[in-house]
């Protein structure tokens, strides 16, 4: 089958035509079709029968272009193959935290899964001062099951291998190559921010030479270091909750990558969450400080969640084998070492990969709607200056920190001033 943009006005007869929708609707005759798409990227429908309205599914198309630009920028489609791919591989190593698919298509750039209508999107969630109490422990478990299992440290050598040269996603690597690591740092024309952004904390960014080279060594392991399929964009957008369960969506970003950038988002997303909710708590007429002291608690436990899952699943999988990554351990204790000199450097990248990913949304094209959202300029811009000397001081120091505890510590003492 050709291409072809699929509408409201199409959808009805494109799924009739699917076997295997055929288990999931009764009939195509009375469907309720909603685009529902908010991202910056792809159309995404919400499909319910009105007659039962327990059968639904969504369907998400990737267009060949940029939908926050536009047709002026083309973008390819195929990023759905990636998508689909990731989908299918995070599926099988965590069915809880990865809705199911139901039929996917190249050839249309499209794919039919799950309708998640009782979760809903975390960032708007987080926006509302909502509280998701199993939050960290599942996004914890996610990461470590995908990052462990897809990396060498689980998978043969030829195996990983070949899976990382069927995920070269080379498009949408470009777009975290220039709109995460190189437009806000150079002044770039796609840049957009706060006109009440005092220039000097952008001047901070783009002028300061060991900001500079900071984002350039972390820019240059993005490109370079293909440890794990990463989700590439596991922001709060990406992630779908109610206070029982999590989902994560949307990876089209995924190929192999650093470990570092996919608890590198979601952290840098929960502190600019939190650096939001000064604002946002008082906006709503309450004491900012008790949900605020959420969002750090929630912070610290991805982190050491994720730490410790993914020791213990390297752990396991070493005495299940009886064999370790470095070799014969003659002394018992080599491997262990080698396990938290390799644990030290992944918080050192998360932590680089968490700072670049907070300053971007300040100053390149794509924000964060909690902040961007602030209506008093002067307002978001306290909010902004904190994510931008935030964003600088891990990327620059992440080597030097002591653990998650001392990050919570500088997130706390920056937006205090
Ligand atoms: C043009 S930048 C678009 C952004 O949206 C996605 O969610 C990614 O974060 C990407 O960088
Ligand atoms: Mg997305």
């Amino acid at each position: 089958m050709a291409f072809e943009r699929i509408t409201e006005a199409t959808i009805a007869s494109y799924l009739a035509g699917l076997p295997a929708m055929a288990g999931h609707f009764s009939s195509f005759d009375d469907l309720d079709v909603r685009e529902v798409g908010d991202g910056n990227l792809n159309f995404v429908f919400i499909v319910t029968n009105r007659r039962n309205p327990d059968e639904t599914v969504v369907v998400k198309q990737a267009v060949p272009f940029l939908r926050v630009v536009g047709e002026s920028w083309p973008l390819t489609r195929h990023r759905m193959d990636f998508e689909v791919a990731a989908l299918e591989r995070f599926g099988a190593l965590c069915p809880e935290h990865v809705p199911a698919i139901y039929h996917s298509s190249s050839d249309m750039s499209l794919v039919v899964m799950r309708n998640l209508r009782n979760h809903r999107i975390l960032r708007h969630e987080l926006m509302e001062g909502l509280v998701f109490p199993r939050m960290a422990d599942h996004l914890s478990t996610f990461m470590a099951r995908t990052l462990f299992h897809t990396s060498d440290l689980y998978l043969g050598h030829d195996v990983k291998k070949e899976a990382a040269g069927r995920a070269i996603n080379i498009e949408l690597c470009k777009i975290t190559e220039d709109f995460v690591l190189t437009h806000p740092y150079e002044d770039n024309e796609t840049n957009v921010y706060n006109p009440a952004l005092p220039r000097d904390a952008v001047d901070a960014i783009q002028r300061e030479p060991a900001l500079r080279a900071a984002v350039g060594e972390i820019k240059y392991a993005f490109m370079t270091r293909a440890e794990a399929l990463i989700h590439g964009d596991l922001h709060t957008g990406s992630i779908m909750a109610n206070a029982d369960e999590t989902f994560v969506i949307d990876p089209e970003f995924s190929f192999y990558g650093p470990m570092g950038f996919d608890p590198g988002a979601l952290i840098a997303n929960l502190l600019l969450a939190y650096l939001s909710q000064d604002y946002r708590q008082r906006a709503m007429g309450r004491d900012p400080a008790p949900y605020r002291d959420w969002l750090l608690s929630v912070t610290r436990e991805v982190w050491t969640s994720f730490e410790a899952k993914f020791l213990g699943l390297w752990r396991d999988e070493d005495g299940r084998r009886g064999a370790s990554f470095i070799g014969r351990d003659l002394d018992g204790h080599s491997a262990e070492a080698f396990r938290q000199a390799f644990m030290k450097r992944l918080f050192a990248d998360t932590l680089g990969f968490a700072g670049v990913k907070m300053m971007r949304r300040i100053v390149g094209l794509a924000k964060v709607a909690e902040i961007a959202t602030i209506p008093d300029l002067e307002e978001r811009a306290r909010a902004e200056v904190a994510a931008l000397r935030l964003g600088a001081e891990l990327a620059k120091g992440r080597a030097g920190f002591s653990g998650i505890g001392e990050i919570v510590d500088l997130a706390r003492g920056l937006s205090a001033k």
